[in-house]
């Protein structure tokens, strides 16, 4: 019989491993979307965080495939991503079926499909969204998850990127889950994610970026943590060394790596060299010293750092 799998972005995030988890629940406890056989899968083992909530919740990971374990009668449901450079390597666009996200579209598919995208804080968002109107509720383990995964993609609802559905739906999972102490809950959260003891500098530089194309080419790599101040006293300076590294691998223009205390609500930028020392000020005003760059509260790459600079880049 044919399979339907349910994948995730590569290097998957909580949000991108639990929506697929949760829309394999939804699948199943309703026929009418179709899918007779469907499996929540992975392209990469979990991250430190996704790995602590899942022992927190006695949870099994789902199975991590390549594009061979899919069959040719097999088809896919995409959740949390769409853009081609972020789906499973080999994957066959015409096995496609449906799309479930809140990034931008990105997509260029030779045969019609289901989507439906929202532009809400997290994907979880979106399928609780879907199981409400279809009647489904989760379990008391799965509203625990998909409550960490709309925590973890809003940073605690402290994004910009958050949205009233986030808190509305958020609390309607806290509820199933029985979690009353939801700040708490999203310290838990907060430092499994800051937990960086596993990675090597480079790895650090590398854990969480993305590249532009800018008037230049610009990476931005993002460390979300609640031991800034750390980080910057103890790594500064081996950090630093890894990113002139990664900055000549990577062939980019520009690189920075932004700080973000997720608790104070502040980004620090690591600045490399005087180019993007000028870049930096002229993008978020302020002075650099010893290669730092405070721009204050801002906390979102994709609504306010990335734009920024790109503005300064013009
Ligand atoms: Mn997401």
């Amino acid at each position: 019989m044919n399979k339907t799998y349910i994948i995730g972005h590569t290097k998957p995030d909580t949000d991108s491993v639990v929506a697929a988890m949760a829309l394999e629940y939804l699948f199943k406890h309703e026929p009418a979307f179709g899918y007779s056989k469907v499996e929540a899968v992975i392209t990469d083992p979990l991250n430190p965080e996704t790995t602590y909530l899942f022992e927190k919740f006695r949870v099994t990971a789902p199975q991590v495939i390549t594009a061979n374990d899919i069959g040719q009668q097999d088809q896919v449901v995409l959740v949390d991503h769409n853009e081609e450079s972020q789906r499973l390597a080999g994957l066959a666009n015409d096995q496609i079926v449906e799309i479930i996200d809140h990034h931008k579209a990105h997509l260029n598919l030779p045969q019609p499909i289901f989507m439906t995208f929202k532009v809400w804080g997290s994907s979880n968002t979106i399928i609780y969204y879907l199981m409400k109107q279809n009647g489904v509720k989760p379990d008391k383990t799965l509203a625990s998850l998909m409550l960490a995964a709309i925590l973890s993609d809003t940073v605690g609802y402290k994004s910009p990127i958050t949205t009233d559905k986030d808190r509305k739906f958020g609390q309607a999972l806290a509820e199933l889950a029985g979690i009353t102490d939801i700040d708490a809950f999203t310290l838990e959260i907060f430092k499994a994610k800051s937990n960086i003891s596993s990675l090597t500098d480079e790895q650090v530089v590398r854990n969480d970026y993305k590249v532009f194309d800018f008037a230049k080419k610009v990476f931005i790599d993002q460390l979300e943590t609640v031991e800034q101040a750390e980080i910057l006293t103890q790594k500064k300076v081996a950090l630093l060394k890894a990113m002139a590294k990664v900055k000549a691998e990577e062939k980019v223009d520009l690189l920075f790596v932004a700080i973000t205390d997720i608790l104070q609500v502040n980004t620090k930028l690591l600045i490399l060299g005087d180019e993007e020392a000028q870049v930096a000020q002229k993008a978020f005003g302020g002075q650099v010293a010893d290669n730092i760059l405070d721009i204050g509260s801002k906390m979102s790459r994709k609504k306010e750092i990335a734009p920024a600079i790109e503005k300064a880049l013009q």
